[in-house]
């Protein structure tokens, strides 16, 4: 067992003062000359042995302070390189090493992606590249040295600042870079390849002119525009909202196509995967235009919150990520619509994250152990973690948040720390005991909040009672109570907030009710008429609420709460029960239905409230979320027919409103990215997936005429996914049509990819094997792989669950090909089983018996054997 735990973290007995790289490449060869200044840390006896981490790699030559070692001093594998005696002062080791990254398929390390040599280091590539101490404590300062052919790779880029280059004879040229700024390993990068840019700059507060570049291949340039759009507005954001500036001349952004995450923070020098940085409206949607600012966002702001404060190890992961995933939410909440950002950061939490949360793979949002950390990039450690510190701003109030974050960069600027000094800064800033709150870290599992409520008409008391229980996670079959901020209001008959006179029995700050026990009861005096509470306004924590509120007081809250996030998941919850009732054999009643669609066209017309907004509330839940909340047993065929029904209902009585409400918004403006047009269409698009699923006439000929006469991407895309998820007639050919006339590019190709996946249809299955067995589809792509497998099982519940086992077998067999060439892909397509030990008996049995399959084949990396070993667990 090669578990690490975070009690056995020590410092590291040495130290990395700083890096000299000088890298050479060749056409089908790179070789990496070392020089590190190394100390003994404090406290490190002499001749303890020095061990640097390696993978894959093997030693050329080895020195100390230009002195070849002799062969009984050393020991080299390519796994680790350790000195027996290392001297007891500062020393400089050099060591040269010889790659391939024209073999590197893992994509961690330095490998290459479309000619282009590019690197990717977290969490622990830097040991592919050179022997070193791999470990995010370990900062050093870098000078890099890069020779490379001219023709080959014109452009020579690492991070920090540049700092002299030239020719080098032989058609060669070299480029030096120094990072001024102490980093770990994990945030080094180095890019050479012929690329084309496009530059812009951007003043600081202070004055600082600081030069940008997003490079690119070759006639993408323009595709550049609004990632550097968002990069400037990013900047100035944080300034804004936190006081951050950015510390370098220079910063870069590089994108590459073949890339195993979103994108990567390295200081000064940003690699993302391609799809995070280009757009056009003819290739990108609306949605692809909103993951490139929130991305390119997210990268920046790890300038401070991960870059300049690092983790001491990689248990404190959540440190910058929960962090920096919380601050670029609030950057696209200052940038678009609050209310819809929140319902759009909630709907991911609840199909990622609680899931994840509630199934064989939970864990806290800080782990305490893990077999590899490649399979910690999860959206408990990036969503929950964000919920955490959202949390946090929420009990402490927008000025006491913010002088907890000043404290936290005043204190720990230059330092490599963890989860607990970043709640003592808020701690000690508001004079608060947060000692309960760091559970939130610590503990697994969506909390449960039950909530009754009592009113009595004589004495005008309403009280609350709260009941909070976590079920058992892995290794944690003991919860404690958590502390979950409850923003709420009293709705009064008039659609307003009522106040009361008096409150006791709890924590109540103003609109804040703040549980701390298993159980609590809130009793409010002189409350003028029984109130329909609205409860977790904003979703102020990340819990499963359940309340004795009926349908019809969730329909008066949709109609009248003056939280909008309330209105909206007013209707889900509605929407969910009729139908999880349906599911139960309960056919879905006039009333009911009536009842609903009202609401619903009541609240298309609104006026107050934004089309995206509107989109979102004519958006059932997922068949996806539905599952979690039945939670066994789980039937996706009639998950899938109930909801379908329930549609097809709100269609028939809707039909009406819902033509006027699209052609109101016929596409007849320019294209232009911004939040309002983008809503625009979203609400357009998603009434036409509601006529057209619904079977609603001459919807299935709207789809079709939409899809040909469309702009843009969006509205292309929209028209072909109504299409394919009702299968209408016209289905297959527009896929066909898709196919030949707009999948040159890969980018959409992906997006081609995806609409075969999602197809709900007994076919589907059948197509994904001829698109894998074709000889030149891209089998090594993680954008290709992702966009086909990854969308089937994670997006596809009746065809990646039927009751076959075909589509679990699909799965299975794909991991075990992958995993050869790419762990980190098979590893995070493997997840989807997640939810296997929820299904109805047959289905348990067929997916339990593929994942058996998987691991009786053996031969796995360690990333799939560990996510294997857990799911079946
Ligand atoms: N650190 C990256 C990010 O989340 C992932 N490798 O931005
Ligand atoms: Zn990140």
């Amino acid at each position: 067992d090669q578990t690490i735990y975070l009690k056995d973290y020590a410092p590291s007995p040495y130290l990395i003062e700083r890096v000299e790289l000088d890298v050479r490449f060749e056409e089908s060869e790179t070789r990496v000359r070392a020089l590190l200044t190394i100390l003994p840390n404090r406290d490190t006896e002499p001749g303890t042995p020095l061990v640097l981490d390696g993978d894959e790699l093997t030693l050329d030559t080895i020195a100390i302070d230009g002195l070849p070692l002799v062969l009984s001093a050393y020991a080299a594998t390519p796994d680790a390189l350790t000195l027996m005696e290392p001297p007891h002062r500062r020393f400089v080791l050099e060591t040269e090493v010889r790659l391939t990254p024209e073999t590197n398929t893992r994509l961690m390390g330095l490998y290459r992606s479309n000619g282009v040599w590019c690197t990717q280091c977290e969490p622990e590539g830097f040991r592919r590249i050179t022997y070193f101490l791999d470990r995010p404590d370990i900062l050093s300062t870098y000078k890099v040295t890069m020779t490379a052919d001219r023709a080959l790779a014109p452009i020579l880029l690492s991070n920090g600042n540049p700092s002299g280059g030239g020719d080098a004879g032989d058609g060669r040229h070299y480029a030096v870079w120094e990072d001024p700024f102490p980093k770990p390993a994990y945030l080094f990068a180095l890019v050479a390849g012929d690329l084309a840019a496009i530059h812009d700059s951007f003043t600081t507060a202070s004055g600082r002119k600081v030069a940008l570049a997003i490079y690119c291949e070759h006639g993408k340039q323009e595709q550049c525009a609004y990632a550097m759009d968002a990069l400037k507005r990013s900047m100035a954001w944080d300034e804004r909202r936190f006081g951050l500036e950015y510390d370098l001349d220079v910063f870069n952004i590089v994108a590459v196509s073949d890339f195993n995450f979103g994108a990567m923070e390295n200081k000064g020098l940003n690699i993302f995967n391609d799809k995070l940085v280009f757009a056009r409206p003819e290739t990108a949607t609306d949605v692809d235009y909103a993951g490139i600012e929130s991305v390119i966002a997210h990268e920046y702001f790890h300038n401070w919150t991960g870059n300049r404060i690092t983790c001491r190890d990689w248990f404190q992961l959540c440190l910058k990520e929960g962090l920096t995933v919380y601050r670029d939410q609030e950057f696209t909440m200052d940038e678009r619509s609050r209310p819809v950002a929140r319902i759009e950061d909630v709907r991911k939490l609840r199909a990622t994250q609680f899931p994840e949360d509630g199934g064989p793979l939970a864990h806290p949002a800080r782990p305490d152990n893990y077999r590899e950390i490649n399979n910690f990039y999860t959206a408990t450690v990036y969503e929950k973690g964000a919920e955490i510190v959202r949390m946090l701003a929420t009990l402490l109030g927008e000025a006491g948040f913010r002088k907890g974050m000043d404290l936290y960069f005043e204190r720990h600027d230059g330092d490599a720390t963890t989860i607990e000094a970043f709640i003592a800064v808020f701690a000690e800033a508001s004079g608060r005991d947060l000692s309960q709150f760091e559970q939130w870290y610590l503990q697994a599992g969506t909390p449960d909040l039950e909530v009754g409520e009592t009113w009595d008409e004589a004495t005008r008391r309403y009280s609350l009672s709260f009941r909070q229980r976590t079920r058992p996670t892995p290794g944690q079959p003991e919860k404690a109570p958590m502390v979950i901020p409850v923003r709420f209001g009293l709705v009064g008959p008039n659609g307003s907030d009522m106040g009361w006179s008096g409150v006791s029995g709890g924590r109540v700050e103003s609109d804040l009710i703040v549980l701390e026990d298993g159980e609590t009861t809130i009793t409010f005096e002189g409350v003028a008429s029984r109130p329909v509470p609205s409860l977790l306004r904003g979703f102020s924590a990340p819990v499963n609420l359940t309340s004795s509120l009926g349908q019809a007081e969730k329909l008066f809250l949709a109609r009248h709460d003056a939280d909008p996030f309330n209105r909206w998941q007013a209707l889900q919850d509605v929407a969910m029960k009729l139908i999880i009732d349906a599911v139960d054999g309960a056919a879905l009643s006039t009333a009911d239905a009536d009842a609903f669609t009202d609401a619903l066209v009541e609240t298309l017309g609104a006026e107050g409230l934004d089309d995206a907004f509107k989109a979102h509330a004519l958006t059932l839940p997922a068949e996806t979320d539905i599952a979690r909340i039945i939670g066994k047993s789980v039937d996706p065929d009639a998950i899938h027919a109930a909801r379908q029904s329930l549609i097809a209902a709100i269609s028939e009585r809707a039909g009406h409103a819902l033509g006027e409400a699209y052609d109101a918004r016929s596409a007849d403006t320019p294209y232009s990215p911004g939040a309002a047009e983008a809503g625009r269409r979203a609400l357009r698009n998603t009434v036409l997936g509601l006529l057209v699923r619904g079977g609603a006439p001459g919807a299935a000929a709207r789809a079709t005429t939409q899809y040909h006469e469309a702009g843009n991407m969006t509205d292309r895309l929209a028209a072909l996914s109504s299409a394919v998820a009702a299968w209408t007639g016209d289905a297959q050919a527009l896929l066909e049509d898709f196919r030949t006339h707009h999948t040159a590019d890969p980018l959409v190709y992906d997006k081609w990819l995806a609409a075969n996946a999602i197809a709900p249809h007994g076919g589907t299955l059948e197509r994904l094997r001829a698109i894998l067995a074709d000889p030149d589809f891209p089998r090594n792509n993680p954008n290709r792989l992702r966009a086909l497998v990854g969308s089937f099982a994670n997006a596809n519940p009746t065809q990646f669950g039927r009751a076959d086992g075909a589509g679990f077998r699909f799965v299975t067999d794909f991991v075990a090909d992958v995993d050869r060439r790419n762990p980190n892909v098979a590893a995070r397509v493997l997840t989807a089983f997640r939810v296997w030990r929820t299904y109805e008996p047959g289905r348990r049995e067929a997916a339990e018996r593929a994942l058996r399959g998987l691991a009786e084949a053996g031969g796995l990396s360690r990333n799939t054997a560990d996510i294997l070993a857990r799911t079946l667990d």
